[in-house]
Formats: C-alpha cells, sequence, structure tokens
C-alpha cells in the first residue's frame, strides 16, 4: 500500500489572503491576485478549460513535451531533482519523470493543497524509484527545497502551462531569480511559455463558448467570500478578457453591472457601474522579450523546442 508522502505545508492562511485583498481593492484601477483561483473549485475549473477546443495551450504544450522528451532528456542530464512549480494535475510532471534518466525526486510547490494532495497520490504510487516530497506553498515566496534521500546531481525547475505570463515582467523576473537560486550552478530550468500569435486564436482561448472560463474568474470572488468573509455579489460582474497586442497579452477583468459596494473586513469599497477590476495578465512571448526577462535574473535560455505552428515553446533555462 502506498503511503503519502510527508506535506511540508506552508499553506496561505486567511490573513495573508485579506491582506492582499485589501490592498489590491486600495488600487487605482482595483487588481485582484490571480494566484487566488486555484482554490479546489478553482483547480476543477482551470482543468476544465484545458480540455475546451479554444484553450490549445494544454494540448499543444503536452504534445510538444511528448514530441521533444528525448532532446530534453540529454539536454537536461540523469539523476535530476524535479522541482515544479504549482502540480497541476500531473499529466505533464508524468511525461517528463518518464522521460528524464534516473530522476531522482520530484517537489511539486503547490498552493493548493488539494491539487497537490491529488497529484502525489497519483505519481508516489506510479514512480517508485523517485522520491516525492511535496510542499503546500506560495511558490512566489522564498520556499525551503526538502532534501531527497539520494543524492541529485542537479535541480530541475519545472514551470510548464506558461504560468510565468499570469505575473507581471518584474514578479516574472523575481520568480526567475528565485529559480535561478533553487537550480544551483548545475541546474536548470524548464518554462512553457505561449508564444505570440494572431489575437484570433489567442483571444478565444479565453472567452470559450461553454463560458468555462468566466467561470473560473467569477470563482475567484466566490472563493474569498468563503475564505476571507467578503461579500462579493457574483451577479454583480462579468468576465472581461481581452487580448492587448501592444503589451502582448491577455488582461482579464472582472467588469461591475451596476453601482454597488463590496465589503472586506469591515472596509467597503465602491464600483461604479462599467468599473473594471484588473484580475489576470496572461503574457504571450517572443524569444528576444523572454531573453530579456532571463537576462536581469542572471540566465540564458540554452535549448528551445517549438510545436510545427510556433505557437507555444518549451525553454531551457540556466546560469
Ligand atoms: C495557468 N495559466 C497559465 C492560465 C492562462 O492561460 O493564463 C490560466 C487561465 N486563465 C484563464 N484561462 C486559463
Amino acid at each position: 500500500m502506498s503511503v503519502l508522502p510527508e506535506l511540508t505545508d506552508l499553506q496561505p492562511t486567511p490573513d495573508d489572503i485579506t491582506g492582499d485583498v485589501l490592498a489590491g481593492l486600495a488600487r487605482v484601477p482595483k487588481r485582484l491576485p490571480s494566484k487566488y483561483f486555484y482554490d479546489r473549485r478553482g483547480s476543477e475549473l482551470f482543468e476544465e478549460i484545458t480540455r475546451q477546443p479554444e484553450y490549445y495551450l494544454t494540448r499543444i504544450e503536452l504534445a510538444l513535451l511528448e514530441a521533444s522528451m528525448a532532446g530534453i532528456a540529454a539536454a537536461v542530464g540523469p539523476r535530476a531533482h524535479v522541482v515544479e512549480y504549482g502540480s497541476g494535475s500531473g499529466r505533464k510532471t508524468r511525461l517528463l519523470l518518464d522521460g528524464l534518466e534516473d530522476p531522482v525526486a520530484y517537489t511539486p510547490i503547490e498552493i493548493s493543497r488539494s491539487a497537490l494532495l491529488a497529484s502525489v497520490e497519483r505519481l508516489d504510487r506510479e514512480f517508485g524509484d523517485v522520491e516525492v516530497l511535496p510542499v503546500c506553498a506560495d511558490f512566489t515566496q522564498p520556499v525551503p527545497l526538502p532534501q531527497p534521500r539520494r543524492p541529485a546531481d542537479h535541480a530541475l525547475v519545472f514551470f510548464p502551462g506558461s504560468t510565468l505570463g499570469n505575473f507581471t515582467d518584474a514578479e516574472a523576473v523575481r520568480l526567475l531569480r528565485a529559480m535561478h537560486q533553487t537550480m544551483g550552478d548545475r541546474g536548470g530550468a524548464l518554462l512553457g511559455i505561449d508564444l505570440q500569435k494572431s489575437p484570433d486564436i489567442i483571444e478565444p482561448a479565453y472567452n470559450d463558448a461553454q463560458g468555462v472560463t468566466a467561470r473560473f474568474t467569477l470563482n475567484l470572488l466566490a472563493r474569498l467570500n468563503r475564505d476571507i468573509g467578503s461579500d462579493f455579489d457574483l451577479d454583480g460582474f462579468e468576465h472581461r478578457a481581452t487580448y492587448v497586442e501592444d503589451a502582448g497579452r491577455i488582461e482579464t477583468f472582472l467588469v461591475s453591472r451596476r453601482a454597488q459596494d463590496v465589503t472586506v473586513e469591515g472596509r467597503t469599497f465602491h464600483f461604479t457601474a462599467g468599473e473594471a477590476m484588473q484580475v489576470e495578465y496572461s503574457q504571450k512571448y517572443t524569444d528576444p522579450g523572454l531573453a530579456a526577462l532571463a537576462a536581469q535574473a542572471g540566465l540564458k535560455v540554452v535549448e528551445a523546442w517549438n510545436d510545427p505552428q510556433n505557437w507555444f515553446g518549451l525553454r531551457l533555462l540556466q546560469r
């Protein structure tokens, strides 16, 4: 029988969330952090997004990972400690752990305890030789890495899904600096990045016909109401996602359908009718753009793999 690996639990407390939300609502324009999308329901809805026909990112990245795995394994080298920022559903992780040569350990760092436990339980059962060392934490903050029993040759940070694009450039550089630290001298980082292309392809991915993305965005408010006692009226807001070509990113907002007040921790915030609160960025990259961010973190792009249409890329970064 498989025993669940020991969990390092640094999950954010309701006080952390309240602090972030109060700070975001005090800004002009108002802003909520997208990292709070991923409670249990939010993680389920994100999984559902990845199955929508318009959301090409996951489908293409999985195929690309599969097609490029031999080259990735050769570039990464044997006996890696794989450290994943976010654990997702584990589909990409499974391909990576299967394809790398003799991986020693796997550490997913994931903010949602339910998503972390579900994926870790499955992976631990499937990969008996790989020590699984889960950490429940916000990976945007420094996280001490657990040490595997069998020494690894190097660390490989795995950050698929173009999740880097959910951060502003300044935050992305901070995250890349954290990766620089985690990977050590001989390590690397394997990033999945969505590439710039026609808005006709990008915009529908964030406005699917079934409305799953809209439910995902609105779930942020339901989650905050439950966890920090705010009183957002879910019928009072609607999802809006637009591709801003100059910035090369999708900008997602919750737009107030009417003038209304929202209370958080006894503080009242007024929304005008039509006021747009920013909730997520999804940056789309060019190679020079990514190289510039990496350089600010002391990293170089040393290998690149794209799908045949150049819609999505995998990039290996090293010091
Ligand atoms: C997780 N992240 C990379 C997704 C994205 O594409 O920005 C989250 C998402 N938001 C709406 N749809 C998907």
